[in-house]
């Protein structure tokens, strides 16, 4: 079983399209683990049975802690673009954090500070070398952005708790960004 096949397919359900699975989202992300592994198995896709372990080692194994199981329900922790929103628990951020963009995105950044995009909530870096990899995605050598939450929490900006490298905002305003 290819455990990063799996995990893309995973995030692809609970992140962007869960209605494809026949799955149906809780406020928080949740959805049965019985339901998605049905739909998982009833597609063919996997030359065995996926099971509940295979989910616990992807989440054991990755590099990332993309998802969560809690009890019989598993969600994916940031990067939804699905319409309904996903209630992310606030929380007090560390007092800077980073972002990881393109040399091509910066121009419009520092005209209308970041914003989430396609997806739901801005994502923010807890280190340096976390957001290096984010940027990476689209640009060879990132520019890396530092964030003062501080600044941005007394114009009212509410941070979200994605995982121990991920926070989340809904916006970030360029007064509080330093290129
Ligand atoms: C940019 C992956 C122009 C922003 C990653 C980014 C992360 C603007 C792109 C997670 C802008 C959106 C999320 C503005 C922001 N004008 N461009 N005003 N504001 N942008 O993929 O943060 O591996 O939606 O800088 O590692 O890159 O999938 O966000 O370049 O944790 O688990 O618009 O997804 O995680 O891109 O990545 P994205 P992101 P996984």
């Amino acid at each position: 079983m290819n455990l990063v096949d799996l995990s893309k397919e995973i995030s692809y359900a609970l992140r962007h399209a869960p209605w494809e699975y026949e799955l149906e989202l809780d406020e928080q992300g949740f959805v049965p683990i019985a339901q998605l592994l049905h739909t998982l198995n009833e597609s063919g896709t996997y030359e065995r049975e996926v099971t509940q372990a295979d989910l616990e080692q992807i989440i054991a194994i990755s590099e990332k802690k993309r998802h969560e199981i809690i009890g019989d329900k598993i969600r994916a922790l940031y990067g939804h673009t699905i319409p309904q929103i996903i209630k992310k628990e606030p929380g007090i951020p560390p007092a800077v954090l980073y972002h990881g963009t393109t040399h091509k995105a910066l121009p419009q950044i520092l005209l209308d500070g970041l914003k989430p995009m396609q997806r739901q909530y801005v994502h923010l870096s807890v280190d340096v070398d976390t957001a290096t990899r984010v940027g990476k995605r689209r640009d060879g050598s990132p520019v890396i952005l530092k964030i003062d939450t501080e600044a941005a929490q007394k114009v009212g900006i509410q941070f979200y708790i994605g995982n121990d490298k991920v926070w989340l905002c809904d916006r970030v305003p360029k007064e509080c960004i330093t290129a």
